[in-house]
Formats: C-alpha cells, structure tokens, sequence
C-alpha cells in the first residue's frame, strides 16, 4: 500500500511539472519571447539596425495581410568603402562579385536593408511597403556576404508603420 502510494506521488509530481511547463508555453511559440509587439494601425516604431549584426531581430510581430510602411534614415558602411544608405552599393571588386552568392539575397545591392518575415526575405532599401503573407517576428538583415558583416560599421534607424490595409503599394516579393 505504502508502496502503491509513493508510486502515484513520485508520478503525479512529474505529471503536474509537465502541465506546468506545457500551459507556461502554451500562449508562446516554444523558446520565443512572449513579449512581442504588435502595432495598431496608425502607430509607427523606430528600431536601430546594426551592420556588424546579420540577424537584427526587432521585438515586432507583422501581422498577415496588414501593410506596412518602412522608412530607413542613416548611412552604413561596409569595411573602408564609401557609406551608403539602405540601397547599399554594386559590389564592384572581384571578391564581390564573386562573393555574391554568399549574401542573404543575391540579386541585390551589398548593404541593402533587407527584412526577413519567418523564412521570407524581402528587399526593402530606403523605403518600402510591405503586406506580408504570414505573420511572423520582423527581422532586419544587411545584404552582406556571410562571414564579412564583422568588418562593417554604423546603423540605420528604421520606422515602421501599420497603415489602414487597403494600400495600393502591395509588395511583398
Ligand atoms: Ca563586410
């Protein structure tokens, strides 16, 4: 009896655990931030994109089939080359040309801002409307090479509005 007992609290213990843990995450994505901000329409937020930094990951969750407007202020630099803004440069060395498939979006301008919406990524530069067509966290990228983000330098600052969703500038690519 003693034995049947010590059985059923030893296995009710773990079983209450798992329960705890399982409805402590069951609001959350597994090992996400719960603090996630989403935006009402017509408010905006400024987040600063590093250039040493791949993955700038911003504390904003896009929401499906809403719109928002992207504005990026500022100048990078990509080790000694001139500064651009957020539409980057032509990669005019051979390393870069031949480096090109190393960067998170090929096709475009070395140091471009790039926005990453779950596994979706998006050329976004100076300015840029974007519906996106899942929900999903907002991450900032630099098109640089893989491996060659620690030689750059400086920030962008980024605002991002939710606008009223019919917008004629729908585009994500
Ligand atoms: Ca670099």
């Amino acid at each position: 009896m003693l034995l049947i007992w010590h059985v059923t609290i030893r296995y009710f213990g773990r079983f209450l655990l798992l329960a705890l843990l399982f409805f402590n995450n069951a609001n959350t994505s597994f090992g996400q931030p719960t603090d996630f901000i989403v935006l009402a329409v017509g408010d905006f937020t400024t987040d600063t994109v590093f250039a040493n930094i791949r993955c700038n990951r911003t504390s904003l969750k896009l929401v499906k089939g809403a719109s928002y407007e992207m504005i990026a202020t500022g100048q990078w630099q990509d080790a000694n080359f001139e500064p651009t803004d957020a539409n980057g440069f032509v990669g005019f060395t051979k390393a870069m040309k031949r480096g090109n498939f190393l960067k998170p979006m090929n096709c475009e301008n070395y140091m471009k801002l790039l926005a990453r919406v779950g596994r979706k990524k998006i050329a976004v530069g100076t300015h840029f409307i974007l519906q996106p067509k899942r929900s999903g966290r907002l991450v900032f990228i630099p098109n640089d090479a893989t491996f060659f983000f620690g030689n750059n330098s400086s920030k962008l600052m980024v605002t991002i509005k939710r606008l009223p969703k019919k917008t004629s500038l729908s585009t994500d690519r």
